[in-house]
């Protein structure tokens, strides 16, 4: 079988309507994954469809060049398979000019990120990536990559790096900031990014700072897309379809969502022709998001992996587990300000179907990554709000302690793994040789912790009491009895 390339090698019905030759390049996107060529590649490939322009994507890994060498000998072309419950739908994206990867070499992403005809640079690279000081909304100097690129700021490694390398040459090139389209899950993403951007700018040149601070846009955004990682199944069935070997292919649900404040001074795709919704607040539906979908996804990964169930299907298959994942959906539900339009009862009943999709095999696993980057915005922001509105707090503290147990490294009652998470060592010596209460005690005081949930005494010792028992017995026992509390 012949290496996808063109698209004359597929059939006709899976083609995009336009021809992708016939449109420029106009973003540049940082951090070439799944999720981007699950979700904003495929809603540029719809409006490319739709209204054209030249705004075909330039994809650029950061790290591992993986991604590029899967897609650059493809021109760019994947196959993109999205299961429903109507079944499974799958089409060949257009809007992917070119793959590149930054690692030790950020000459040809800088060159494209300066050149006039790009508008926009998006990003998904997720949270730990960014080097964020979400306390003071500026720079973390301690974060490995924004430490190197701060000491070697003309051949950067990391976001803020190229992001402001890349800038001060269109400043002194006389051209416009780009656009700074900020989609990984964080609140308010634009604002915390444009901080960090210009925080960091400052450290070397209070000028460019002051231009990207004055002049910059950087759009809030909200972005869903459930995507697990591609696997040979997915390649293989990709194969089937287009009848052209295809090692970029990704499966997807059916549902994506974008909610994007609409900020792009240098224009933009017709994104709205392709679904998305553009609106003033876009800091409420991300509200939502995080703590319906995300904090609960993040509760039901850690209680369902140490309960030995691999996918989210299967918590959603499991009687008890599943009812904790409707008592957190309402729990969050109560914890957010009316959004005009929408019905959070309605919406967590739309996330639980999305996690029940026998489709996609997405792993308890993956979502556990990284806890120490999702939990604040997740659970503790969430947390926060139901105190101030006397919210039972219960749903918050079984899902940090289910975070804690994970975090314990215990084994007890699961095969041994390994903790995912840039801060790993750190957790990992903080609640080494302590029981339940000295765990609690020690988490609670990890800098990462916002303030208010680290102060709330209760909130620790309901923590504590649940991570007791999820230590000293099966996690499934401890999932049983807490859905039995009703
Ligand atoms: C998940 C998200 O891995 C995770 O932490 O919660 O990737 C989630 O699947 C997406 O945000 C859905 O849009």
């Amino acid at each position: 079988m012949t290496r996808l390339a063109s698209l004359e090698q597929v059939p006709a019905e899976l083609r995009p309507s336009y021809d992708p030759a016939e449109h420029g390049t106009g973003i540049v996107h940082l951090g070439l994954g799944a999720f981007h060529k699950a979700h904003q590649a495929s809603l540029t490939d719809l409006a490319l469809s739709a209204s054209g322009g030249d705004w075909r994507i330039l994809g650029v890994s950061l790290r591992s060049p993986k991604a590029s060498e899967e897609l650059a000998p493809q021109n760019g072309l994947y196959t993109l398979i999205e299961k429903g419950a109507g079944g499974t739908v799958a089409r060949v994206i257009g809007s992917v000019s070119g793959a590149i990867c930054s690692a030790g070499n950020p000459g040809p992403a800088l060159d494209a990120m300066a050149a006039e005809t790009t508008k926009i640079v998006s990003l998904t690279v997720t949270e730990k990536a960014y080097g964020l000081d979400r306390a003071t909304h500026g720079c973390d100097p301690s974060h490995p990559a924004v430490a190197a690129d701060l000491a070697s700021p003309d051949a950067p490694q990391g976001v803020l790096g190229l992001l402001v390398a890349a800038l001060k040459r269109r400043r002194a090139a006389g051209l416009a900031p780009f656009t700074v389209l900020c989609c990984d899950n964080l609140p308010e993403n634009g604002v915390l990014l444009k901080g960090a951007v210009a925080d960091f700018a400052r450290r070397l040149d209070p000028e460019l700072a002051e231009w990207i601070a004055a002049e910059g846009a950087f759009p809030s955004t909200m972005v869903d897309r459930i995507t697990p990682a591609a696997t040979a199944a997915t390649l293989a069935e990709a194969a089937a379809l287009t009848g052209a070997e295809d090692l970029a292919a990704i499966e997807t649900e059916s549902f994506c969502q974008w909610v994007i404040e609409d900020d792009f001074p240098l224009g933009r795709p017709d994104w709205a022709a392709a679904g998305a919704i553009f609106t003033d607040d876009v800091a409420a539906f991300e509200a939502m998001k995080l703590r319906m979908l995300n904090g609960t996804h993040s509760m039901l990964a850690y209680a369902g992996f140490h309960a030995g169930l691999p996918y989210v299907r299967d918590v959603m298959d499991d009687p008890s587990l599943s009812q904790l994942v409707r008592r957190h959906l309402a729990a969050a539900a109560a914890t957010l300000p009316e959004i005009p339009g929408i019905d959070t009862a309605e919406y967590g009943a739309a996330l639980a179907r999305r996690f029940e999709n026998k489709a996609i095999a997405h792993e308890t696993f993956q979502i556990a990554m990284d806890g120490s980057e999702k939990m604040p915005q997740r659970i503790f922001a969430a947390l926060a709000e139901a105190r101030a509105k006397d919210v039972d707090i219960r749903p918050f503290a079984f899902a940090t302690a289910a975070w804690a147990r994970h975090v314990s490294g215990s084994t007890h009652d699961c095969a041994a793994y390994e903790l995912r998470d840039p801060r790993a060592a750190e957790l990992s010596a903080m609640v080494s040789g302590k029981d339940a209460a000295g765990i609690a005690e020690a988490l609670r005081e990890a800098g990462f912790v916002p303030a208010a949930a680290a102060a709330d005494d209760g909130f620790w010792a309901e923590t504590a009491t649940i991570l007791e028992a999820m230590l000293a017995r099966p996690m499934a026992e401890v999932i049983a009895e807490e859905a039995g509390r009703g």
